[in-house]
């Protein structure tokens, strides 16, 4: 199917070394072969997808500038269409020149957005990741950055339709055994679908929580630095806040309570929180801190586990390996300027994470340690809490909405009231999550009742 050919110059209007004018649509290649010019005054190939041509830009005889061509046929393009993209000099006068000529070819201007607004309605995007690629534009800071280029990637869609999945699967069973009630039973039906919604009640509040995203920017990767005492904990938060914080001496459990600082680390944003060693102890004071220190282990986006290289590990770095299992961390054989009594390659072995050589004491090993929590946190493995945020009020306003429909439902369950009452409300959330991801409703739970109960079979 042909669509209208849309173009405009993609580039910021201003003067810059290059600029690019896209066109997308049924027409984009007939609107290149007219206007474009090899140098060697042959046609532009279009043979191949994915192409760079070298050549002029012209009207008729004139030669408005020396450029070059980009070919991707559709479906293989942001649009999915037939795509062009022309760079060329990055001035704002021979943008709007190139434009108004290939306009007048058989283009028309395209209105804001409309790339991407094609690329959802040809199905290669869903709705909250078109938002995605406006927020991505428009990111002020490496937080919203990295949040809209995880919603990008599908992560929001994701979890709505893992979500809306479960909701739609309840329904259709519903409407199956209403419509069929000698093979489908509904008996404790309640009780079971109650314990089924508890887990996604959660996940809804957990999403809408992460709304404030004022919060999300500021807040950063929680960060816990855990180690047994004496192990250099204070000594590595008082490193990397870069002036000394924390009280360091050489009794062991010095720390007692946790102690949280703000840092920023190449570009990454961390809440740093020091904490009390861990150990059994009778120590009534000590005791709480150490209790503190666990908390915040469990919730921490990414654990530093330090590790005295001087003395040999015992039983609360036997515990702690155990803490940090399945977990992100990092592991620092710290105090690396004495004679060491533990390896890296035996730590690595018994902890199964990158152990990192320092001395918080000579301040050796700190960019390395650095790195890795930088590459960390690019790479996807250190993700806020694993969590998706939510950047989009018109998100947080479809997650409340449904939210509050699933919570109905859990109150007809309560209150004893017939099966078909759920469903009202369960298609409720289905439908508020639906437009989130810009997804029809009708046809799923056609779909869904067909494909998994057979109805009249
Ligand atoms: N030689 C050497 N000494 C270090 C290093 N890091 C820390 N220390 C010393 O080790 C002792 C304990 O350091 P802290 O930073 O207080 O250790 P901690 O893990 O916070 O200890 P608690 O708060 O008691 O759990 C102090 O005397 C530090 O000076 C290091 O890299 N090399
Ligand atoms: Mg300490």
């Amino acid at each position: 199917m042909k669509t209208d050919t849309i173009a405009a110059i993609a580039t910021a209007m201003t003067s810059s070394g290059i600029g690019i004018i896209r066109i997308s649509g049924g027409q984009a290649f007939e609107v290149i072969e007219k206007i474009f010019k090899k140098k060697n005054g042959g046609k532009i190939d279009l043979s191949r997808s994915h192409t760079v041509q070298y050549g002029y830009i012209c009207d008729q005889d004139e030669v408005i500038d020396e450029v070059l061509v980009l070919i991707m046929k559709g479906p293989h393009s942001y649009t999915a269409e037939d795509t062009v993209e022309i760079d060329c000099h990055g001035g704002v006068l021979m943008m709007k020149k190139i434009l108004e000529t290939v306009i007048q070819y058989g283009a028309r201007p395209a209105e804001p957005g409309e790339f991407t607004k094609r690329a959802f309605l040809n199905g290669r995007i869903d709705l909250s990741q078109a938002e995605a690629v406006i927020d991505v534009i428009n990111a002020q800071n490496e937080y919203a950055l990295k949040s809209s280029v995880s919603q990008l990637k599908g992560k929001m869609s994701e979890k709505v339709k893992a979500l809306r999945e479960k909701i739609i699967y309840e329904i259709a069973y519903i409407e199956s055994a209403l419509d069929d009630p000698e093979h489908i039973s509904l008996d404790g039906y309640g009780e079971e679908l109650a314990k089924k919604l508890e887990p996604m009640v959660k996940e809804l509040e957990r999403l809408i929580a992460s709304a404030d995203n004022g919060k999300v920017m500021s807040e950063g990767v929680k960060t816990v630095i855990l180690g047994k005492p004496n192990a250099g904990k204070s000594s590595l938060m008082n490193v990397l806040v870069g002036e000394e914080r924390a009280i360091v001496t050489d009794i062991a459990g010095t720390t007692r309570d946790t102690l949280e600082e703000h840092i920023r680390l190449r570009g990454i944003s961390l809440n740093v929180v020091d904490t009390a060693g861990i150990r059994d102890t009778e120590d009534v004071v000590e005791k709480i801190g150490v209790t503190k220190a666990r908390t915040a282990a469990e919730d921490a986006d990414l654990i530093i586990y330090v590790v005295d290289a001087s003395v040999p590990l015992d039983e609360n770095d036997r515990d702690i390996i155990e803490m940090i299992r399945n977990r992100k961390a990092v592991v620092l054989l710290n105090k690396t300027d004495l004679e060491q009594v533990v390896s890296v390659e035996e730590l690595e072995k018994q902890t199964g994470h990158r152990v990192i050589p320092v001395s918080a004491k000579e301040e050796t090993g700190i960019e390395e340690l650095e790195k890795e929590i930088q590459s960390m946190f690019y790479q996807g493995d250190i993700d806020f809490n694993d969590e998706v945020y939510v950047t989009n009020i018109r998100h947080k306003t479809a997650l409340t909405e449904s939210l509050s429909s699933l919570k109905l439902v859990q109150k007809s369950i309560e209150d004893g009231m017939p099966e078909d009452f759920y469903s009202i409300d369960l298609m409720n959330a289905y439908e508020q999550l639906g437009t989130i991801i810009g997804e029809a409703v009708e046809d799923d739970l056609v779909n869904e009742i067909f494909s998994k109960f057979c109805m009249g079979k």
